[in-house]
């Protein structure tokens, strides 16, 4: 067990002051000083995301003593069983982002269409905005980390943001403006990047506040966690299970093997924490999901992006993610994504080449 030092217990030392983190409030005004031009209409879509993320931790934190434990008997769009805190969490960010005024359109799971925003009372309206409100929502009834995931794009020129076409959401993650996702766990994190690094903030509850604690945060660049479920390891292709069971030989010269599996099977949680460790996350074509599980648009290019950002990869298998030309919103993707040295070699036995050299500097 780890050693605390028991004099610092209540005593407040062993807690940071406040004058010791920038507010996530404060590093968005700073990151928009840079631009002169700037009207701050981004600045006040983050502060409207990051608001929302806060009333949806503070539901969480409540569940089991209200009555939002559980499904609500509907199926979403992908035909999968919708829990209440997946409609409350959907709700509370479509609330927020239509009083905020910058977004004029959104892509929920959670719903089947795009969502247009009126936007003649505030703020610009030149955002749309792509989320999955609470990803790994089946794991909420037994206390296990969830979490959000943004995708901020601008809308297209020669859209109207009044009257948006829906397909203006259609855009490949390299038009992507910000991407970041909340992870409700032991604490609240907020992680985000606008294509200049990333950040990560964590909640302060007792301030209401996210604080600046993950700054320019990078992932290694290779790892010993992998994470998939391996309860469907009968039903990969050839190349995706030689790879398992070369991550699973021992290599007296390879510290990293064998590798250790870690699935939460909350994809939030199991790429947060493969990120700051280092690892593999991988969720590929099944037989009962020929195309993969996760989502193109509100789940594989916002963490594509961070995972990028961060120095790592994120591929479907054959090509980036980033580039991937969305055909429809609720699009799916196979992915693999995390440490870059671990993608690369994943990618080299999924096409039947695993003797290619993978070795990145570090
Ligand atoms: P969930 O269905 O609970 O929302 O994309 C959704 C997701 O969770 C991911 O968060 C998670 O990694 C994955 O599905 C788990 O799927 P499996 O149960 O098939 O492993």
């Amino acid at each position: 067990m780890a050693q605390t030092d028991d004099a610092s217990i209540g005593t407040g030392s062993s807690r940071a002051d406040l004058g010791d983190f920038k507010t996530l409030e404060q590093f968005i005004l700073e990151q928009q000083d840079r631009f002169p031009h700037s009207t701050g209409a981004f600045s006040r879509l983050l502060r409207d995301i990051s608001l929302a993320a806060k009333i949806v931790n503070r539901d969480m934190r409540k569940a089991g003593l209200i009555d939002i434990y559980g499904a609500t008997g509907e199926t979403n769009v992908q035909g999968e069983v919708q829990q209440k805190m997946d409609a409350l969490a959907h709700r509370e960010f479509v609330l927020a982002l239509r009083r905020g005024g910058e977004c004029c359109l959104i892509g929920s799971e959670e719903h089947a269409e795009a969502i247009p925003l009126d936007t003649s009372a505030e703020g610009d309206g030149k955002y749309i905005v792509l989320l999955d409100p609470l990803d790994g929502s089946s794991n909420i009834d037994v206390c296990v980390s969830v979490g959000t995931i943004f995708s901020i794009y601008r809308l297209p020129d020669g859209y109207d943001e009044d009257e948006p076409d829906l397909d203006a959401a259609l855009q490949p993650g390299t038009k992507q403006i910000a991407a970041g996702y909340v992870v409700y766990g032991s604490s609240t994190m907020l992680v985000y990047t606008t294509g200049n690094g990333v950040n990560g903030f964590t909640l302060d509850t007792s301030i209401g506040e996210f604080l600046l604690s993950h700054p320019n945060l990078t992932t290694p660049k290779t790892g010993r966690i992998f994470s998939i479920n391996a309860g469907y390891y009968h039903s990969f292709d050839d190349g995706l299970r030689s790879y398992l069971d070369w991550l699973q030989e021992y290599d007296e010269d390879d510290p990293n093997r064998p590798a250790k599996t870690r699935y939460i099977g909350s994809f939030v949680s199991d790429f947060h924490r493969n990120l700051l460790k280092g690892g593999i996350y991988m969720y590929p074509a099944t037989k009962s999901s020929p195309e993969g599980k996760l989502r193109l648009m509100y789940e594989a290019n916002p963490m594509a992006w961070i995972a990028e950002q961060a120095g790592g990869r994120a591929t479907d298998g054959h090509g980036r993610i980033l580039e991937k030309s969305p055909q429809k919103l609720h699009q799916r993707t196979p992915l693999f994504i995390g440490s870059e040295e671990m993608v690369r070699r994943a990618e080299a036995f999924l096409q039947g080449d695993p003797e290619r050299a993978v070795a990145v500097e570090s």
